[in-house]
């Protein structure tokens, strides 16, 4: 039952245990599959990594020149007059995502038309040359004060694809360009949480070549923001791969290190999204750091993922689409394929042409958070007694603290850990979490429920990451047991959850 695990793992686990984490491993040549394995098993993530891992809930709002021109890419040729916000509140946003749970807001501070919702020095396509507020407007400001108002975090959208710079495609000079937007957005407006940089460019064979100097950005980043998590096309966050809120089944945070390589990144990224609707189902490459994955790695990162989708069809506002907005049901399911499949999940809530969050959004957000802290408020494992021949610390696995956490003895890799819920109880979910501060290591378990004198299965799957969530027809029961059949190294668990979906 129990696979032995080679000295060097103690090593290994001894360095992490001393507080040293490490979000990159080298692999030297010549170690054993054996060594990548356990290496992988011990790579961590960064402060930033996991800060915006716990964050759980991140909202997007898209905001822009298009919000009035019912457009969802602007080609940057759109008369800025238009845009003239009546009742804009940012206050409104962030409390609105705040309700609903979101911990972290992402302003769309440039989309690819260009146009600046802040009033940059380096380009008159800005929101100073339009009416709202006379031309004295800055509504990065306002969304990073609400923010602050309200104790959520911040982030900044600027969208390195601009159709309306003329330095677009001059690629020194566009970097420039580009650079100073940044240092704008970096500077005045206080902490910055994340940083995303969009993918999409469908300029398509014939248009403008522009080079993007990713390292020069990176490193201002770090300089003048070094808590900030870069996305998407960054180095701490990568796109899911599907902008339909739905992840993979195996979600692993350790990649190999040419996942996070610029090219690979700039391939991989969102450019096609709008010629390739398969996107925006499901996602074809459904492993990306499985054994056979990191076998022949150089390198080993800590490399999340996020789930980008948005609560509308589109990811601009467009009153056509009112009556489209997504269900709380559908929330619910999306909560489950992003957070619950090891990824953050980054919601877009639009703001509509008043410059408001729209009633039929704030629906559904607020019957979806109902119903989500009815679901997740009661865990029926709380009071369970809990045994496992070869574990300790059972008493936290209730807990979902990932400061306190289960973990098997010695060297063991596999565990069967039994809970006696003492009174039969009704429940059709299953959440567990790894203490992923000292690395992410199942690779396959198996949940059990006891009945009529049998042991029958009814949810199994391979990763857990820092959360996986698993639905299935209620069960009613005294008796669960769960079975770590696969590990890195040894398994820990931060939480054994069972729930009572509520919607
Ligand atoms: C895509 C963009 O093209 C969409 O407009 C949106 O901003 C989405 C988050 O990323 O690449």
């Amino acid at each position: 039952m129990f696979s032995k695990i080679l000295f060097a793992s103690f090593l290994v686990l001894a360095i992490n245990a001393n507080g040293q984490t490490t979000n990159f491993v080298r692999i030297l040549p010549g170690g054993s599959k054996q060594d990548i394995i356990q290496k992988a098993a011990c790579v961590t993530p960064s402060d930033r990594q996991l800060r915006w891992q716990q964050l759980e809930l991140t909202a997007f709002f898209h905001f822009g020149i298009n919000t009035f021109t019912n457009k969802q890419w602007g080609d940057g040729k759109e008369d800025i007059r238009q845009f003239n916000p009546t009742q804009l509140d940012a206050g409104q946003w962030v409390k609105t995502m705040k309700d609903a749970g979101f911990k972290q807001v992402i302003i769309t501070a440039k989309h690819h038309d260009g146009f600046c919702l802040w009033p940059t020095r380096y380009t008159e396509h800005c929101i100073r040359n339009t009416p709202y507020k006379n031309g004295k407007g800055d509504i990065v400001k306002e969304v990073a004060d609400a923010c602050k108002k309200y104790g959520v975090g911040f982030g900044i959208y600027l969208s390195p694809w601009d159709r309306n710079s003329p330095y677009y495609g001059d690629s020194v000079k566009y970097n420039d360009y580009f650079v100073h937007q940044l240092t704008e957005l970096l500077t005045n407006y206080g902490r910055v949480d994340e940083v995303w940089f969009d993918g999409a460019n469908g300029e398509g064979p014939n248009g403008k070549k522009q080079w993007y100097d990713f390292d020069r950005w990176y490193k201002l980043i770090r300089s003048l923001q070094p808590q900030a998590v870069i996305a998407n096309m960054g180095p701490d966050v990568r796109w899911v791969g599907t902008e339909s809120g739905v992840g993979r089944e195996t979600e692993w945070s350790v990649l190999p290190v040419s996942a996070n390589s610029q090219k690979k990144i700039a391939a991989a990224s969102q450019k096609d999204v709008m010629s390739r609707p398969e996107l925006l189902s499901s996602y074809k490459d459904n492993d990306m750091g499985s054994r056979d994955k990191l076998i022949n790695a150089k390198a080993l990162i800590w490399y999340p993922a996020e789930t980008d989708v948005s609560i509308r069809p589109g990811w601009f506002y467009d009153p056509t689409q009112d009556n489209k907005v997504k269900s709380p049901q559908k929330l619910m399911d999306i909560y489950f394929t992003s957070v619950g499949r090891n990824s953050v999940l980054l919601l877009n809530v639009p703001p509509d042409k008043r410059g408001l969050i729209a009633d039929s959004d704030i629906h559904t957000l607020r019957i979806w958070k109902k119903n989500f802290d009815a679901t997740f408020s009661n865990n029926l494992a709380v009071g369970a007694t809990i045994t496992c021949a070869n574990g300790k610390n059972m008493k936290y696995l209730p807990s979902g603290n990932l400061s306190t956490f289960f973990i098997t003895k010695g060297i063991d890799t596999t565990c069967t850990i039994v809970f006696d819920l003492k009174h039969p109880a009704s429940f059709d979910v299953l959440a567990l979490q790894e203490n992923i501060t000292v690395g992410q290591r199942v690779e396959k378990f198996t949940a059990e429920y006891f009945e009529n004198g049998e042991w029958k299965k009814f949810a199994a799957g391979t990763t857990v990451g820092y959360k996986r969530l698993i639905k299935f027809n209620l069960i009613s029961t005294s008796k669960v047991r769960l079975t770590i059949e696969s590990s890195r190294l040894n398994p820990t668990l931060s939480q054994f959850g069972l729930y009572k979906l509520m919607q």
